[in-house]
């Protein structure tokens, strides 16, 4: 047997103590310590409060500027993040998740069933990801939609530069207007539950966050999807109207979805397939090639927008004390 103190510290020795350092025996198996003497180190419940606390407001101070603001977490969300977050280290990137759990619809490959099927040439960004698939010609497949999903997920949350702020809701956007028109400035957010139950909630008001680009990935019309498609339906009269999603046809979805990616208003990009509620183009249903490209083009043009902005000089990369 290991004994007790290979796994239970004697002493605690503060951060680098090590808790599992058993070891194999020559039998190949790990034996484990004494349990009966097995503690944990002791701790106040008020520290384990603060922790949280602490660095959750501390994000909260720190992200209330960002560079860009990403409404969404969901496939096209996180591969837009994956690839800034990791090319930009300088920027400072939130990302808003109305759901408890990040990954939006894509814990499944498509109804009930798990495999991840993306088109060609998707599985550069898979490659690149590093998760496997089966090479089925034209397509690839990923064994579980929730491997890519959550692989993803792990990558991006580990950036310094990256803080997901999820049970909170994009409830509108912040505006300017100036020479150059009307542009989206940043998002308002509030607690996921009380933006759900703003009739019978006394505290309504909202909380705010400054960006120089919002990306908007909120997916198609829902509870809460197509978000600020239908926020810029309204705010802007003409530039923005909503299309409409139409019906299911996986050759053209994929490709309009992937084409149309942009900067739909100065200061907000969308992707994904809420796209498709402002162009008016086709749904593709369980093929995934469209949310990862879409994410990778939609990085792009994020860090046109950017640029576009640090040359107008209107509060651009420095210049977060401006309005
Ligand atoms: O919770 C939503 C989800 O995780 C989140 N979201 C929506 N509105 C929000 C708001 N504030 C904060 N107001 C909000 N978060 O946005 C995420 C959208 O993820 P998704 O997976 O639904 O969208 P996506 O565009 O990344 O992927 C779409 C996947 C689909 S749908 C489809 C079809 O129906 O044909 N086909 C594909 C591949």
């Amino acid at each position: 047997m290991v004994p007790p103190s290979v796994l239970v510290p004697q002493t605690h020795q503060g951060p680098h103590t090590k808790f599992t350092d058993a070891q194999p025996t020559t039998q190949g198996k790990v034996e484990l310590a004494d349990w009966d003497q097995f503690h944990f180190a002791p701790i106040r419940e008020s520290t384990v409060s603060r922790a949280m606390t602490k660095r959750y407001f501390a994000d909260l101070d720190k992200y209330t500027e960002s560079d860009v603001v990403i409404i969404g977490a969901g496939s096209a969300g996180l591969s837009a993040a994956f690839v800034l977050a990791k090319n930009r280290p300088d920027l400072k990137i939130a990302i808003i998740e109305a759901s408890v759990s990040p990954g939006g619809g894509c814990w499944l490959g498509g109804q009930l069933f798990s495999a991840l099927v993306a088109r060609k040439p998707a599985d550069v960004f898979l490659n690149e990801l590093g998760v496997e698939y089966e090479d089925e010609g034209n397509y690839v497949v990923v064994k579980h939609a929730a491997l890519f999903m959550s692989t993803l997920m792990s990558k991006v949350l580990q950036f310094p530069n990256v803080k997901l702020f999820n049970a909170t809701a994009v409830e509108d956007l912040i505006t300017r207007e100036d020479e150059q028109g009307l542009r989206v400035a940043g998002v308002v957010t509030n607690w996921t539950l009380v933006a759900l139950n703003h009739d019978t909630q006394s505290c309504m008001d909202p909380n705010t966050i400054n960006c120089d680009v919002v990306l908007s990935t909120t997916g198609h019309d829902g509870p809460f999807g197509a978000f600020s498609a239908k926020r810029m339906a309204q705010i802007y009269d003409s530039k923005a109207k909503l299309g409409g999603m139409r019906g299911l046809d996986m050759n053209h979805a994929e490709d309009a979805i992937v084409k149309g990616t942009r900067e739909v208003v100065p200061g907000m990009v969308i992707a994904g397939m809420e796209l498709a509620e402002v162009d008016g183009s086709n749904r593709m249903g369980p093929t995934f090639g469209a949310m990862m490209l879409s994410g990778v083009k939609a990085a792009e043009s994020v860090l046109n927008a950017l640029d576009t902005r640090h040359r107008q000089n209107l509060g651009g990369y420095g210049g977060k004390q401006s309005v």
